[in-house]
């Protein structure tokens, strides 16, 4: 069977939130993370995730229930969130936001993991992605990425179109009349990062660009090396509306830029001086075998 099968079994990946499960230790962790990630972010997130968090009441309380932000998010933008178990594959990842669902997990993390864990919870998939989707332009964008995901898996096109959600949905920053601000949901729901992005002069802060992104290789063990800033929504919606076909056959025969570089087209807003996966590297490389933290 080819990898690019379209996935079968689709019904074991959905698992409804089942709010009324949760215990208050799992209440407690949410508002535990909650107040502290309100707090960094003041100054730091985009207005825009601001205002989605508030209309669409997610707070301190506890760990919101699917079913009322539903009610509000389907009267904003017609977005809906559906429960599922963990990461879904592509196409079904992709097949859901083209038609305005987005995947989220309904298992929070343990007070163990509170600053860090591998795979997304519901922290990570309410706090860090719902928000926006309240936003128009950003929820027609999330539609426009899904759309091209499934065209570019007919056109092998899967790794530059996830290293546009990476570097966009995930770890994208936004230039605002008051500076750079947050927006990715990997950044805003993480304590490090959020200062991190965009106070440390370690990494590259530099401008949107579609084919660039598309080339750029990403870590996912670490703070990013290269965050990529937009001007607007609207600009992430117009760029992503054409048709990839010309892209992927004009990136095939490019080589891979790594995540730290900066070429000499870039619009550079900061050149990192990458010290901190540098003094990393110099740890790994005393005590070999050793995990970096
Ligand atoms: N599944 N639940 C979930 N959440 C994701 O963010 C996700 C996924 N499956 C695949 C996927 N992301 C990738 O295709 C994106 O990085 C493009
Ligand atoms: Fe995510």
């Amino acid at each position: 069977m080819p990898a690019d099968a379209p996935t079968a079994d689709r019904d074991q990946y959905f698992k409804s939130q089942n709010w009324e499960a949760y215990d208050s230790e799992q209440h407690d962790i949410w508002k535990t993370l909650f107040r502290r990630q309100a707090e960094i972010l003041k100054g730091r997130a985009a207005p825009e995730y601001i205002a989605g968090l508030d209309a669409l009441q997610v707070t301190a309380d506890g760990i919101p229930d699917f079913r009322r932000m539903n009610d509000i998010l389907g009267r904003a933008t017609g977005w809906e969130i559906v429960g599922v178990t963990g990461l879904v594959p592509h196409d079904m990842f992709f097949e859901l936001l083209a038609d305005r669902k987005f995947p989220a997990t309904s298992f929070i993390r343990t007070r163990e993991q509170l600053d860090y864990l591998q795979e997304p919870d519901m922290f990570h998939d309410i706090f860090g992605h719902v928000p926006l989707l309240s936003n128009p332009v950003f929820a027609d964008y999330m539609q426009a990425y899904g759309k091209g995901g499934v065209k570019a898996m007919q056109l092998g096109g899967l790794e530059n179109i996830s290293r546009l959600y990476w570097y966009t949905v995930e770890f994208g920053l936004i230039k605002t009349a008051d500076g750079l601000r947050i927006y990715g949901a990997g950044i805003v729901s993480s304590k490090g990062e959020s200062v991190y992005s965009l106070e440390d002069a370690s990494p590259n802060r530099i401008g949107f660009d579609l084919k660039r992104i598309m080339r750029t290789d990403f870590r996912i063990d670490d703070y990013q090396e290269t965050y990529f800033v937009i001007d607007s929504y609207e600009q992430l919606f117009e760029e992503t509306r054409p048709d990839f076909t010309p892209v992927y056959a004009e990136l095939k025969g490019q080589p891979l830029i790594q995540p730290r570089d900066v070429l000499p087209t870039d619009r550079v807003f900061h050149r990192g001086t990458n010290a901190y996966h540098a003094a990393k590297r110099a740890q790994q490389a005393t005590a070999p075998g050793q995990a970096a933290e």
